[in-house]
């Protein structure tokens, strides 16, 4: 009876999208499940860019019962705390998941903002996110009055977040939920930090880590050599990667090369159903294809979740020892690595993920959003 019922969706589906030929979900190799994998999902959001493309697919995959999302996390790099805790709210309520639990982290290194001259006097770049940060702290805004920095589109939204800060809700759910939370980490690294300060065995009770961070064999997003998430608070990614995981795995600013977000995926993902996340493409980001067919955007977030409900679309993957420059030199941010085993102490040893297979990742995700769940 179920097989048939699928037969009669993928044929609904042909019908209303003859340019692509959807799958059943059932048809990916799934690796996770809800009741061993939990997720904290813990990012730098904005507005229809690759951070929200992975929020929805882990929304979809908690929907779908491939992971239970816990709850997701606002942290810096791309944005202050308070504009991208609202974006977060704001994503969530557009979809209809007012249920899942937000936390508002922050976006202050752990080490503070670094100061201009030493920026100048080491050659290094200011992050784009800071001289707004700075306005916005000045301002006295908070996520739910964000004043004349709420986005013109989207406004306020009508959710709340919740009492605990990030770091704590991350060291509550992993004692909960020993060994089954895996962290998501797509923008800089200062609340899982904050938690490994909290309690020194909080990363050993997880499942692993998963980051976007890093540039390993191309230059940096923000210096020569630095990838923006891990730049941004560079001395956390170095508290990160030395505590004591049972899995890290870094997704790095490489695969922005070999992955891009092209017209033909936005209209299958447009054409894939009539759930709210085939409207919030349709809505917010097809438009700016449809006006630029040629437009490509670079895709670094968005390929974290399927890598790890799906491993088997990954293509290129090593695993190397990995360090991260910490010293106020135009070095730092800098990912440097070493082969398996041959790091210094100061090094973990992670597995890199470079290229996936975009076609059928992207044939996922337009599957996972044209999901609807069961009454
Ligand atoms: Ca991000």
């Amino acid at each position: 009876m179920k097989k048939r019922f699928i037969a009669l969706a993928l044929t609904a589906a042909m019908l209303a999208a003859p340019t692509s030929v959807f799958a059943a979900l059932e048809d990916y190799n799934v690796v996770t499940n809800a009741e061993d994998n939990k997720v904290i999902f813990d990012t730098d959001m904005g507005y229809l860019g690759d951070d929200s493309y992975a929020l929805y697919m882990l929304l979809q995959a908690d929907a779908a019962g491939w992971i239970d999302l816990l709850g997701v996390t606002s942290t810096g790099a791309n944005v202050n705390i308070f504009e991208g805790t609202t974006a977060i709210l704001n994503q969530l309520e557009y979809v209809g998941r007012g249920d899942v639990p937000v936390y508002m982290g922050t976006d202050i290194p752990i080490m503070g903002l670094m100061k201009e001259e030493t920026l100048e006097g080491n050659g290094l770049n200011k992050v784009w996110s800071v001289d707004r940060l700075y306005e916005v702290y000045e301002a006295g805004v908070t996520y739910d009055n964000l004043g004349e920095f709420a986005d013109e589109t989207w406004g306020q939204s009508s959710l709340k977040i919740q009492d605990e800060a990030a770091y704590e809700f991350m060291v509550d759910a992993v004692n909960e939920n020993p060994g089954k939370v895996t962290i998501i980490a797509v923008g800089a690294c200062t609340n899982v930090a904050l938690a490994i300060k909290a309690d020194p065995d909080f990363a050993s009770k997880t499942a692993g880590i998963y980051y976007m961070g890093g540039a390993i064999d191309v230059p940096g997003n923000i210096t020569h050599c630095a990838e923006v998430n891990w730049y941004y608070d560079a001395e956390s990614v170095d508290i990160c990667l030395n505590a004591d995981w049972p899995l890290q795995v870094v997704v790095p600013n490489d695969i922005s090369y070999y992955q891009r977000l092209t017209k033909d995926k936005v209209e299958n993902i447009v054409n894939g159903g009539d759930t709210p996340f085939n409207k919030i493409i349709e809505e917010f980001a097809y438009p700016s294809f449809v006006e630029n067919p040629d437009r490509s955007q670079k895709l670094w977030d968005a390929q974290v979740p399927g890598i790890f409900f799906c491993p088997d679309l990954i293509t290129v993957t090593d695993v190397r020892d990995v360090a991260i420059e910490t010293s106020h030199c135009y070095a730092y941010g800098e990912s440097v690595t070493w082969k398996e085993g041959k790091g210094p102490d100061n090094s973990a040893t992670c597995t890199i993920v470079y290229d996936l297979d975009g076609e059928k990742y992207w044939q996922m995700v337009a599957d996972l959003y044209s999901y609807v769940p069961a009454e």
